[in-house]
Protein backbone atom coordinates (compact mmCIF):
# COMPACT_ATOMS: atom_id res chain seq x y z
CA UNK A 1 0.00 0.00 0.00
CA UNK A 2 2.71 2.40 1.14
CA UNK A 3 4.74 1.54 -1.19
CA UNK A 4 2.36 1.70 -4.13
CA UNK A 5 1.98 5.43 -2.78
CA UNK A 6 5.72 6.32 -2.86
CA UNK A 7 5.81 4.92 -6.31
CA UNK A 8 2.74 7.00 -7.42
CA UNK A 9 4.61 9.87 -5.74
CA UNK A 10 7.79 9.28 -7.64
CA UNK A 11 6.30 8.75 -10.95
CA UNK A 12 4.19 12.27 -10.53
CA UNK A 13 7.82 13.73 -9.64
CA UNK A 14 9.89 12.40 -12.74
CA UNK A 15 6.25 13.45 -15.21
CA UNK A 16 6.56 16.82 -13.57
CA UNK A 17 10.30 16.82 -14.17
CA UNK A 18 10.00 15.79 -17.62
CA UNK A 19 7.55 18.62 -18.63
CA UNK A 20 4.74 16.07 -18.93
CA UNK A 21 2.61 17.33 -15.98
CA UNK A 22 0.77 20.55 -16.43
CA UNK A 23 1.32 22.92 -13.39
CA UNK A 24 -1.21 21.80 -10.29
CA UNK A 25 -1.78 18.80 -11.77
CA UNK A 26 -1.68 15.56 -10.12
CA UNK A 27 -1.55 11.78 -11.83
CA UNK A 28 -4.45 8.84 -11.28
CA UNK A 29 -4.25 5.74 -12.32
CA UNK A 30 -8.10 5.52 -12.13
CA UNK A 31 -10.29 6.94 -14.69
CA UNK A 32 -12.95 9.54 -12.83
CA UNK A 33 -16.03 10.56 -14.22
CA UNK A 34 -16.54 13.67 -14.50
CA UNK A 35 -19.89 15.65 -15.54
CA UNK A 36 -22.82 17.36 -14.71
CA UNK A 37 -26.32 15.92 -14.99
CA UNK A 38 -27.35 12.71 -16.16
CA UNK A 39 -26.02 10.19 -18.11
CA UNK A 40 -28.32 9.13 -21.03
CA UNK A 41 -28.68 5.83 -22.00
CA UNK A 42 -29.39 4.70 -25.51
CA UNK A 43 -31.35 1.51 -26.21
CA UNK A 44 -30.50 1.27 -29.96
CA UNK A 45 -28.77 4.22 -31.76
CA UNK A 46 -31.31 3.84 -34.96
CA UNK A 47 -32.62 7.51 -34.09
CA UNK A 48 -29.17 8.95 -33.40
CA UNK A 49 -27.28 11.21 -35.49
CA UNK A 50 -24.36 13.33 -35.95
CA UNK A 51 -25.08 16.71 -37.23
CA UNK A 52 -22.06 19.62 -39.08
CA UNK A 53 -23.76 23.37 -39.14
CA UNK A 54 -23.49 26.72 -38.67
CA UNK A 55 -20.90 28.14 -41.11
CA UNK A 56 -20.48 25.55 -43.62
CA UNK A 57 -20.64 25.26 -47.29
CA UNK A 58 -23.52 22.27 -46.83
CA UNK A 59 -24.82 20.60 -43.30
CA UNK A 60 -24.32 17.13 -42.78
CA UNK A 61 -26.09 14.75 -40.66
CA UNK A 62 -24.73 11.13 -40.38
CA UNK A 63 -26.50 8.11 -39.11
CA UNK A 64 -24.26 5.73 -36.75
CA UNK A 65 -23.69 3.53 -39.26
CA UNK A 66 -22.46 6.15 -41.57
CA UNK A 67 -20.65 7.87 -38.85
CA UNK A 68 -18.72 4.43 -38.15
CA UNK A 69 -18.11 4.45 -41.99
CA UNK A 70 -15.88 7.99 -41.85
CA UNK A 71 -11.82 7.40 -42.01
CA UNK A 72 -10.35 6.30 -38.47
CA UNK A 73 -8.00 7.25 -36.24
CA UNK A 74 -6.30 6.03 -33.28
CA UNK A 75 -4.46 8.58 -30.84
CA UNK A 76 -2.84 8.18 -27.06
CA UNK A 77 -3.25 11.25 -25.28
CA UNK A 78 -2.88 12.53 -21.77
CA UNK A 79 -5.89 13.77 -20.31
CA UNK A 80 -6.00 16.39 -17.73
CA UNK A 81 -9.00 17.19 -15.04
CA UNK A 82 -9.26 21.21 -14.75
CA UNK A 83 -10.48 19.48 -10.68
CA UNK A 84 -6.49 18.27 -10.86
CA UNK A 85 -6.35 14.91 -11.93
CA UNK A 86 -4.06 14.30 -15.31
CA UNK A 87 -4.28 10.30 -16.80
CA UNK A 88 -1.61 9.33 -18.95
CA UNK A 89 -1.49 7.11 -21.98
CA UNK A 90 -5.08 6.80 -22.58
CA UNK A 91 -5.90 5.26 -25.89
CA UNK A 92 -8.68 6.28 -27.92
CA UNK A 93 -9.92 5.84 -31.68
CA UNK A 94 -12.64 7.82 -33.78
CA UNK A 95 -12.24 10.36 -36.27
CA UNK A 96 -10.35 13.36 -36.36
CA UNK A 97 -11.84 16.48 -37.33
CA UNK A 98 -8.99 17.70 -39.81
CA UNK A 99 -9.31 14.41 -41.92
CA UNK A 100 -12.98 15.53 -42.29
CA UNK A 101 -12.26 18.98 -43.06
CA UNK A 102 -8.80 17.44 -45.56
CA UNK A 103 -11.28 14.83 -47.65
CA UNK A 104 -13.63 17.65 -48.47
CA UNK A 105 -16.14 15.74 -46.24
CA UNK A 106 -17.16 19.12 -44.07
CA UNK A 107 -16.49 22.53 -46.21
CA UNK A 108 -15.86 25.69 -43.71
CA UNK A 109 -16.92 28.93 -44.95
CA UNK A 110 -14.50 30.99 -44.91
CA UNK A 111 -15.84 33.36 -41.80
CA UNK A 112 -15.84 30.46 -39.39
CA UNK A 113 -13.59 31.31 -36.60
CA UNK A 114 -15.40 29.51 -33.87
CA UNK A 115 -16.59 25.75 -32.73
CA UNK A 116 -18.99 24.51 -30.58
CA UNK A 117 -19.74 21.26 -29.18
CA UNK A 118 -23.12 20.20 -28.96
CA UNK A 119 -24.32 17.71 -26.29
CA UNK A 120 -27.37 15.71 -24.95
CA UNK A 121 -29.51 17.69 -22.42
CA UNK A 122 -27.64 20.76 -23.98
CA UNK A 123 -24.34 20.93 -22.57
CA UNK A 124 -22.17 22.77 -24.68
CA UNK A 125 -18.62 23.78 -25.10
CA UNK A 126 -16.77 26.17 -27.21
CA UNK A 127 -13.06 26.71 -29.29
CA UNK A 128 -11.42 28.44 -31.55
CA UNK A 129 -11.19 26.23 -34.63
CA UNK A 130 -7.51 25.21 -34.85
CA UNK A 131 -8.34 23.88 -30.96
CA UNK A 132 -10.52 20.98 -32.82
CA UNK A 133 -8.65 20.98 -35.86
CA UNK A 134 -5.00 20.32 -34.04
CA UNK A 135 -4.53 16.27 -33.25
CA UNK A 136 -5.11 16.49 -30.06
CA UNK A 137 -8.87 16.83 -30.42
CA UNK A 138 -10.64 13.54 -31.60
CA UNK A 139 -14.31 12.52 -32.00
CA UNK A 140 -14.47 9.45 -30.32
CA UNK A 141 -16.13 6.37 -30.48
CA UNK A 142 -13.78 4.29 -28.74
CA UNK A 143 -11.67 3.99 -25.28
CA UNK A 144 -8.63 0.92 -24.87
CA UNK A 145 -10.15 -1.19 -27.38
CA UNK A 146 -13.57 -1.34 -26.67
CA UNK A 147 -16.96 0.85 -27.08
CA UNK A 148 -17.21 3.88 -24.47
CA UNK A 149 -19.44 3.30 -21.37
CA UNK A 150 -22.27 5.28 -21.01
CA UNK A 151 -21.00 7.91 -18.08
CA UNK A 152 -17.60 8.15 -20.41
CA UNK A 153 -19.52 9.21 -23.49
CA UNK A 154 -21.06 6.30 -25.59
CA UNK A 155 -21.60 6.56 -27.81
CA UNK A 156 -19.56 9.49 -29.40
CA UNK A 157 -17.26 12.27 -27.39
CA UNK A 158 -14.62 14.82 -27.62
CA UNK A 159 -11.84 14.37 -26.23
CA UNK A 160 -9.41 16.94 -25.67
CA UNK A 161 -5.92 15.38 -24.94
CA UNK A 162 -2.28 16.23 -24.91
CA UNK A 163 0.00 14.16 -26.93
CA UNK A 164 2.67 12.56 -24.52
CA UNK A 165 5.99 14.54 -24.87
CA UNK A 166 4.48 17.26 -27.06
CA UNK A 167 3.39 20.36 -26.22
CA UNK A 168 0.85 22.28 -28.29
CA UNK A 169 -0.68 25.52 -28.36
CA UNK A 170 -3.81 24.28 -28.51
CA UNK A 171 -3.65 21.80 -25.32
CA UNK A 172 -6.46 22.24 -23.52
CA UNK A 173 -7.99 20.76 -19.89
CA UNK A 174 -10.48 17.63 -20.72
CA UNK A 175 -13.79 19.84 -20.33
CA UNK A 176 -13.60 20.91 -23.76
CA UNK A 177 -14.21 17.66 -24.84
CA UNK A 178 -18.03 17.15 -24.85
CA UNK A 179 -19.28 13.66 -23.77
CA UNK A 180 -22.58 12.63 -25.82
CA UNK A 181 -21.65 14.72 -28.75
CA UNK A 182 -24.36 15.13 -31.28
CA UNK A 183 -23.47 18.04 -33.61
CA UNK A 184 -20.85 20.40 -33.98
CA UNK A 185 -21.82 24.25 -34.99
CA UNK A 186 -19.15 26.81 -36.38
CA UNK A 187 -19.13 30.27 -35.83
CA UNK A 188 -18.17 33.71 -36.37
CA UNK A 189 -18.49 34.54 -32.32
CA UNK A 190 -17.22 32.98 -29.81
CA UNK A 191 -20.21 31.29 -27.37
CA UNK A 192 -19.08 30.13 -23.96
CA UNK A 193 -20.44 26.98 -23.52
CA UNK A 194 -22.03 25.42 -20.11
CA UNK A 195 -18.15 24.94 -17.77
CA UNK A 196 -17.49 28.54 -19.35
CA UNK A 197 -20.70 29.96 -17.95
CA UNK A 198 -19.62 28.60 -14.83
CA UNK A 199 -16.80 30.14 -14.19
CA UNK A 200 -14.01 27.95 -15.51
CA UNK A 201 -11.85 29.41 -18.12
CA UNK A 202 -13.01 30.25 -21.66
CA UNK A 203 -9.76 29.83 -23.14
CA UNK A 204 -8.77 26.91 -20.51
CA UNK A 205 -5.07 26.25 -21.79
CA UNK A 206 -3.25 23.32 -18.95
CA UNK A 207 0.22 24.40 -19.59
CA UNK A 208 -0.92 28.48 -18.45
CA UNK A 209 -2.88 26.83 -15.78
CA UNK A 210 -6.27 28.53 -17.18
CA UNK A 211 -8.69 26.88 -14.79
CA UNK A 212 -11.43 30.15 -14.02
CA UNK A 213 -12.01 33.30 -15.84
CA UNK A 214 -10.91 35.85 -14.42
CA UNK A 215 -13.26 38.60 -15.32
CA UNK A 216 -13.82 40.80 -18.73
CA UNK A 217 -10.61 41.38 -20.45
N1 LIG B 1 -21.82 16.44 -21.90
C1 LIG B 1 -20.83 16.70 -21.01
N2 LIG B 1 -19.56 16.50 -21.36
C2 LIG B 1 -18.56 16.74 -20.48
C3 LIG B 1 -18.82 17.24 -19.19
C4 LIG B 1 -20.19 17.49 -18.85
O1 LIG B 1 -20.52 17.96 -17.74
N3 LIG B 1 -21.16 17.18 -19.78
N4 LIG B 1 -17.78 17.47 -18.31
C5 LIG B 1 -16.44 17.60 -18.86
C6 LIG B 1 -15.40 17.46 -17.85
S1 LIG B 1 -15.25 18.68 -16.71
C7 LIG B 1 -14.48 16.44 -17.90
S2 LIG B 1 -13.12 16.40 -16.88
C8 LIG B 1 -14.65 15.29 -18.82
C9 LIG B 1 -14.63 14.03 -18.02
O2 LIG B 1 -14.64 12.90 -18.84
P1 LIG B 1 -14.73 11.49 -18.15
O3 LIG B 1 -15.95 11.48 -17.27
O4 LIG B 1 -14.78 10.49 -19.26
O5 LIG B 1 -13.48 11.34 -17.30
O6 LIG B 1 -15.85 15.38 -19.54
C10 LIG B 1 -16.17 16.66 -20.02
N5 LIG B 1 -17.28 16.53 -20.89
MO1 LIG C 1 -13.10 18.38 -15.74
Amino acid sequence: MFENFLNRRRKEEEAREDGRLPPGQSLTQKFPVLHYGAVPIYNDLSQWTFRIFGLVEQERVWTWEEFCALPRTEVVYDIHCVTGWSKFDTRWSGVHLKTLIDSGLIKLRPEARYAIQHCEFGYTTNTPLEVVLASNFLLATHYDGAPLTPEHGYPLRGVMGAIPGQRQESDRYLWKGGKWLRAIEFTAEDRPGFWEQAGYSNTANIWREERYWRGLR
